[in-house]
């Protein structure tokens, strides 16, 4: 047989086609150019192959037997309620195959605030576990050996108290720092640009980070420092490219930051670690990985570290959340299962799996233990775990590997030329990069362009209901306040005032390490919030102008007819108005997940709303202030941490009172249909739930303008 060539190829998928099959090539939202067909004419220049795992560039795996030798830990990420609650389920997760911890705090915990605070009256427990002390810290761990369970903790605003706190209950288990494992996010560069749940400016955020890596170094040797993160990136929208260049130019800014404290690059870099999110694209993720793991052994080489640990990524992941639907939630099940299976393939270290009730509430525990079994099955069942880096040689996945490579270089070489990721994320690049990608995608799901099946696809008729988690958010409040009142009558007062006073000189001076210091203050019982303050004091708050894209989502549609109505109806309102229709979009309480709320900010703009973007952490009150005095006719409140039972009927109080009812409330975001009623009742005009078309929205928002209108 004469072996044939791409030409041979091409003339028959023609044939086939009846087009050039140059039209079956896909263009990825990365840019990158998908074709139906990769050779071995695709691996030319592609100069990782060859290379074996556990050596660098570590593209096939940062161990030399990978799984074979020790499965991934299977590591769900939870929290919810008191400390009690969530040390029972995290004792019955373990007991049926979890393997390490990941602990989910509430929001006011996140943002240093105790849950007796008047700001975090909606927030406590309700989107992780309200840890207010030591005292609660040691219940959280109970019967939990900590020299012997890896724990990870999603912190990073507060990363300073809950890190003390977790030192210091460890240590009255009798297990001594260095013996504690696990990682810490401390990622706040990640904060700045997309999760928000920041505290203190940039400079002082990035000393935190420093001094934890410091203290970390020298004491405790099997914890990891930080857990750089490109997951929230891509929750907020961005790119895989972006998702990886950022990670990556963050990781570089962070050694940076370490260096500059005197330390030995060798002395930290082998307890970096990665946390990368794995959604839909099923071999592109894996190649994402693969790729990431090549290009920090480039970065690291410029520090020119001696142990070749130092050169290697090692990474968390976790299934997509923004790409889970509430419409027929079930299909949830099937893709975390795909994303799951794509994160093993291209060689995760610790994996969580998204419940199915993800876009809707906190997982229960039947829709936790789906997830959990989807990895053990995966372990268990499939045999992935036989052999390492199976993906290795593919046509494609190698050559992708490479192009995700050159692309997110090039957008890391960026980043530098702008003098590094700290200044980059000061003059809002990344951000902005990834609220015009959101904003393209809703447009594209919004036409139909990106098909999800059950939402924009295969509807159906009517939608079951399902059962989920309902946290009793004043109960839970009521107990911690309890509980922190007991603290402090119990602790020696002049002890905490002395540890917060030297918490807060060395935050001044620049001397010693807070960290260090803090954890005095938390062995004497100081608590979160005022060690918050104590650091509040010197460092002050960040608060951030939120700056909304444009024209990103009315360039998607051109000249829809459907689009074109709207503009259309829109201007005829400001005829009937004597001004534009003027809608602000509201985030309230500690919840600064505001993808959603920036994705409509800007294409109600680009309808010809004028849209006034609401600052984050609004209290209800603040928010009806800001509506009332720029005359808004509509306050849209974004709400995707659980807190909107609490907060939107106090914000349509707080309108009522300052005689400002005429002023139409909606809300969007994470709403379970169980609660639509609730909010209906009092007093929100309408209730948009995930998945909602934009445009659909609008409508529904001008037929509401238009019903008051009339009644005027
Ligand atoms: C691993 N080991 C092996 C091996 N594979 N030994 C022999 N043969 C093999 N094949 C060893 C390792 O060297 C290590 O020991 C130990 O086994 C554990 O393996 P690991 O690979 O390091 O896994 P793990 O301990 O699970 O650590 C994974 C990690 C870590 C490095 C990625 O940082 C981590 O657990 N991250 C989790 C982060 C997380 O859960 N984040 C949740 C975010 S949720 P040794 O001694 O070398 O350590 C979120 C959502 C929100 O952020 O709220 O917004
Ligand atoms: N428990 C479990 N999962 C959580 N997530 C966030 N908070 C919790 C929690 N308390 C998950 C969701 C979300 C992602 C950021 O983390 O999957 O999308």
């Amino acid at each position: 047989m004469t072996k044939k060539t791409i030409e041979d190829w091409q003339a028959l998928a023609e044939k086939e086609l009846k087009v050039s099959p140059d039209t079956l090539t896909w263009q990825t939202p990365e840019g990158i150019a998908v074709k139906p067909l990769y050779t071995e004419d695709d691996l030319q220049g592609v100069d990782h192959l060859g290379s074996l795992p556990g050596f660098a560039p570590f593209t096939r795996g940062p161990r030399a037997t990978m799984y074979a030798g020790r499965p991934w830990t299977i590591r769900q990420y939870a929290g919810f309620s008191t400390a009690e609650a969530s040390n029972a389920f995290y004792k019955r997760n373990l007991a049926a195959g979890q393997k390490g911890l990941s602990v989910a705090f509430d929001l006011a915990t996140h943002r240093g605030y105790d849950s007796d605070h008047p700001r975090v009256e909606g927030d406590v427990g309700k989107a992780g576990v309200a840890i207010d002390s030591v005292e609660d810290m040691k219940i959280l761990f109970d019967a939990i050996p900590l020299d012997q369970m890896s724990v990870s903790m999603t912190m990073n605003g507060a990363v300073i108290p809950i890190l003390a706190n977790f030192i210091v209950a460890g240590e009255e288990q009798g297990v001594s720092r260095d013996k504690l494992s696990g990682t810490i996010q401390n990622d706040i560069l990640k904060e700045f640009m997309v999760r928000n749940t920041y505290i203190y400016p940039p400079e002082p955020s990035m000393r935190i980070v420093a001094d934890i890596i410091e203290y970390t170094a020298k004491e405790m040797p099997k914890f990891n420092s930080i857990s750089i993160s490109g997951y929230h990136m891509q929750e907020a929208g961005a790119t895989l490219v972006q998702e990886l260049a950022f990670t990556l130019a963050d990781g570089r800014e962070y050694v940076r930051a370490a260096l500059a404290k005197g330390l030995d690059v060798d002395e930290f870099a082998g307890r970096l670690s990665f946390f990368f999110a794995i959604g839909m694209n099923f071999f592109m993720e894996a190649a994402k990985l693969r790729a990431a793991r090549l290009l920090w052994t480039r970065i690291m080489q410029e520090f020119a570290p001696k142990k070749p640990s130092s050169l290697m990524l090692r990474t968390h992941c976790q299934t997509s959340g923004v790409s889970l639907a509430e419409q027929d939630p079930y299909n949830n099940i099937i893709r975390t299962a795909f994303e799951a299976m794509s994160a093993v393939l291209g060689g995760t270290q610790s994996l969580h799996t998204n419940s199915f009730d993800e876009a809707i509430a906190l997982p229960t525990e039947f829709s936790a233990r789906i997830a959990r079994n989807t990895q053990l099955i995966l372990q268990h069942e499939t045999g992935v775990t036989k052999v390492v880096d199976p993906l290795a040689g593919s046509y494609y996945v190698e050559s992708l590997t490479k192009e995700l490579a050159d692309a997110a270089w090039a957008l890391i070489e960026e980043v530098e030329s702008l003098g590094g990721m700290t200044k980059a994320v000061d003059e809002g690049l990344p951000k902005r990069l990834i609220e015009e990608a959101a904003t393209r995608r809703q447009a594209a799901v919004d036409r139909g362009e990106e098909v999800i099946v059950g939402v924009n696809k295969y509807r159906l008729e009517t939608e079951d209901e399902i059962d989920i988690l309902d946290i009793d958010n004043t109960a839970v409040r009521l107990s911690q306040i309890k509980r922190l009142e007991e603290t402090k009558r119990r602790r020696d007062a002049k002890a905490v005032e002395t540890a917060l006073a030297e918490l807060t000189r060395v935050a001044q001076t620049g001397e010693g390490n807070l960290l260090a210091a803090a954890v005095e203050a938390a062995r004497a019982r100081a608590t979160v919030g005022e060690i918050s303050d104590a650091m509040r004091a010197v460092f002050g708050d960040h608060s951030a102008e939120p700056k909304v894209v444009s024209k990103v989502y009315g360039d998607s549609y051109h000249d829809d007819p459907e689009y074109q109505m709207i503009v259309s109806r829109l201007s005829e309102f400001k005829t009937a108005l004597g001004a534009k229709p003027k809608i602000m979009v509201a985030k309230l309480g500690q919840d600064g997940h505001d993808r959603g709320a920036k994705v409509i900010s800007s294409a109600f703009g680009d309808l010809g709303f004028e849209v006034l973007a609401g600052p984050l952490f609004q209290t209800p009150e603040e928010a009806a202030d800001l509506a009332i005095s720029q005359k808004v006719h509509v306050v849209g409140m974004s709400s995707l941490a659980a807190g909107h039972k609490t907060l939107a009927p106090q914000l349509v109080e707080a309108l009522k009172a300052k005689g400002a009812d005429n002023i139409i409330v909606v809300v969007g975001g994470v709403i379970p249909r169980q609660d639509y009623q609730y909010l209906l009742d009092h007093g929100v005009a309408a209730v948009f739930g995930p998945g909602t078309n934009v445009l659909e929205a609008a409508r529904a928002v001008m037929d509401l303008m238009q019903g008051r209108l009339r009644n005027v």
